[in-house]
């Protein structure tokens, strides 16, 4: 590795200790990106990688709220705006009580990248807080969000970050929120995405991370001539993006055989389709965050404490959270034979255990391109509030396919351009690092 990489990276651990996710993230880009520095100097002269390592800036705040019985509580919000070099700060906001300041830096640098993939114009951003959801009434959520919301406003706009839901986020929250914006500032305005359909959302937003995934996955299968016809999956997780993932592999003749949650997994052989896949929204609902009322409804096996990795599957989607599949996981994965891997949850394979699958050849998609599908239909939502026009369900999906198969394209040929043809994860950081490094030297020193 280049002195100047490995310098920037051991400023990186130095500079923000106790910030494990976000030293694994530089670092996973930082390998991938060495090869375009030897190649091209001019970023290493302008220090593009140094720049974008440090947020362009970071917002912490107080937020407190009161519960139903009237006692006071006080958690700690977050926005990191990360770069904005190809458009405003975007990205989503995670409520969940593991939230501090270096997962928050971590998924708001995967964002830059990410969102440089999708094609539009969007920097980069995430937010959230500490709050937890788990067992919180309606009423206290609304508050909660509202004081949120309340010094997050001052922040955020249509023109200078625009948030999104993300764990623990999803159309309720993101209500609330809108709610109160729009009483502070006066504006009804695409502050937000992932709104209700009445109120400036858009169709398919809700699908699309996990529609995204699987049409990203279909598209690595065609590459060893082979589709989802057939294919057994794993899924872990079962929020939002699971629940996605899971109606396009059912719609492409795939059959689910997993759900995970922090209690553990359930393993249905059957496949989970129709009225089971409904279920997946109550779960979510209940704010319970776990998965074992699944098997207890539907009489199939619950796996206490346990991942789905080691269930013999042809191909894995990881959609619950960071850092899920570690090297024996890869080991089990690759044992039984699993041969796709493509993320729809940020990071969830460890540095380690991608090297595993890397050495292996499988196919394998970090998620800053497979799960791109998400924040590009929040770009969609975003053009359609600008135009005050909404689009059909078949318009929105069909442009997110579309998206997803170019982001598949550009992370092949770049892989190829830049001497590893075939790796993923090497022409997503490139392609993602070009586009926002280039924009940066346009802009001078910013
Ligand atoms: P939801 O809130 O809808 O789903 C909750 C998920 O959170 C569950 O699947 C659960 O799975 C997981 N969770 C439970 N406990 C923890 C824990 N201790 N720490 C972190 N997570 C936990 O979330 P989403 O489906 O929206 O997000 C899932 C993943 O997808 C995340 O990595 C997110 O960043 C990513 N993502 C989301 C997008 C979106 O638009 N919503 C877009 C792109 C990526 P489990 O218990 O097994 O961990
Ligand atoms: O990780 C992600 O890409 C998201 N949570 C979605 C962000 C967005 O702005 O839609």
């Amino acid at each position: 590795m280049l002195d100047y990489v490995q310098n920037v990276l051991e400023e990186v651990k130095a500079k923000n200790p106790s910030e494990p996710e976000f030293h694994q993230a530089v670092e996973e880009v930082a390998e991938s990106l060495d090869i375009v520095f030897q190649r091209h100097p001019e970023y290493v002269s302008a220090d593009i990688l140094r720049r974008m390592v440090e947020p362009e800036r970071v917002i912490m705040f107080r937020v407190p709220w009161m519960d139903d019985q009237g006692d006071v509580h006080v958690n700690r919000g977050f926005r990191i705006e990360m770069n904005s070099a190809i458009g405003p700060y975007k990205g989503g906001l995670r409520f969940h009580p593991s939230v501090n300041l270096g997962i928050l830096k971590f998924l708001a640098f995967e964002q830059v990248f990410k969102n440089s993939l999708t094609t539009l114009p969007m920097g980069g951003g995430k937010g959230g807080s500490d709050f937890d959801p788990k067992g919180k009434s309606d009423n206290e959520v609304m508050r909660f969000s509202q004081s949120f919301m309340t010094e997050l406003s001052r922040h955020v706009g249509p023109n200078t970050d625009v948030p999104a839901g993300d764990i623990g986020v999803g159309a309720r929250e993101i209500g609330y929120l809108f709610g109160q914006y729009k009483r502070i500032r006066n504006e009804f305005t695409g502050v937000l995405t992932g709104k209700g359909i009445n109120w400036g959302g858009s169709l398919i937003r809700p699908e699309a991370t996990g529609f995204g995934c699987v049409y990203f996955a279909e598209e690595m299968l065609k590459t060893r001539n082979t589709s989802f016809d057939g294919k057994v999956v794993a899924v872990s997780g079962f929020g939002n993006v699971a629940w996605g993932a899971v109606q396009k592999v059912n719609e492409l003749g795939g059959k689910v055989v997993t759900l995970s949650g922090p209690d553990g997994f359930v393993y249905d052989p059957d496949g989970i389709t129709g009225e089971k896949v409904d279920y997946m929204l109550k779960l979510r609902a209940s704010n319970k965050d776990a998965v074992e009322d699944y098997a207890k409804e539907f009489k199939v096996e619950f796996h206490p404490g346990k991942k789905p990795w080691g269930i013999k599957v042809d191909v894995a989607l990881p959609c619950a959270t960071q850092n899920e599949i570690y090297p024996e996981d890869a080991k089990e994965l690759l044992k039984n034979g699993c041969m796709a891997i493509c993320e729809g949850a940020n990071m969830p394979t460890t540095l380690e255990a991608y090297h595993i699958i890397d050495e292996a050849g499988i196919l394998y998609a970090p998620g800053k391109a497979s799960n791109a599908g998400g924040v590009a239909t929040s770009g969609l939502e975003m053009s359609q509030n600008s135009m005050r026009l909404p689009w059909s369900r078949e318009e929105v999906d069909n442009r997110l396919h579309e998206i997803m198969i170019r982001i598949h394209e550009t992370c092949l040929t770049t892989s190829e351009r830049f001497g590893t043809p075939g790796n993923y994860v090497n022409g997503a950081n490139i392609a993602g690092f070009l586009k926002v490094a280039d924009a940066m030297l346009d802009q001078g020193l910013v």
